[in-house]
């Protein structure tokens, strides 16, 4: 028994990379909960609200001229797979709320392109935890996977990642987006395998 606890030693002292109840998955589902839209780059904009006024809007070259991250995160969906080292470009939640009263307001929801929302604690998305991602494996990011922009939030289950991304509202308030309102979790975090209301 020693020599296999001993064996096994190495790995175990690694982080582990695959939270409770997931899989290993190499390829790249697509999930989508209706039709991938179409977007005309020369109007689209990204907006942030409070509680829906405009407090601040980039075209899409303005977008590109921010700041940037490369980044590489493992993703988790609730569907049960994880994609490991999965690499990004983006600007940061942090970049995007520089200068704005961000700090007035608890929580948030992302709306999108096609009417999909989700919504989360705004403490999860600054902080270095959230990016407007448009680059994927040094590439645009394609459009079954949310191009040209979705909300990038690798540490909770991957639903929080809203695709085709246009606004981001500012909540005093909890208000459930799509999922949420079906029954997901409010939060989703998968080290707590938050996936559905009272995990
Ligand atoms: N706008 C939008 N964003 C979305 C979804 C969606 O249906 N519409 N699905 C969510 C879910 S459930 C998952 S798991 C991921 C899937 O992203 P992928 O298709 O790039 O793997 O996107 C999330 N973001
Ligand atoms: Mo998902």
């Amino acid at each position: 028994m020693a020599v296999i606890s001993r064996g096994f030693r190495g790995r175990r002292e690694q982080e582990p990379r695959l939270p409770p109840g997931q899989y290993l998955e190499r390829g790249f589902p697509v999930l989508s909960a209706g039709p991938t839209p179409r977007a005309d780059l020369a109007s689209w904009t990204f907006t942030v609200t409070a509680a829906g006024a405009e407090l601040a809007s980039w075209t899409w070259d303005e977008l590109q001229r921010l700041p940037a991250d490369d980044l590489v995160r493992d993703i988790h969906c609730v569907t049960k797979w994880t994609k490991l080292d999965t690499s990004w470009r983006g600007v940061s939640v942090d970049t995007l709320l520089e200068g704005l009263p961000a700090d007035e307001y608890r929580f948030a929801v992302a709306h999108c392109d096609g009417g999909y929302t989700t919504n989360l604690p705004l403490e999860h998305l600054r902080g270095g935890q959230a990016w407007v991602a448009y680059g994927y494996d040094g590439g645009p990011l394609a459009p079954e996977h949310g191009g040209p922009a979705r909300l990038l939030v690798p540490h909770l289950y991957f639903w929080k990642s809203a695709k085709w991304v246009r606004r981001l509202d500012l909540l005093h308030e909890d208000q459930p987006g799509f999922w949420e309102r079906l029954g997901y979790h409010e939060l989703g975090d998968p080290w707590r395998e938050q996936r559905y209301w009272g995990d």
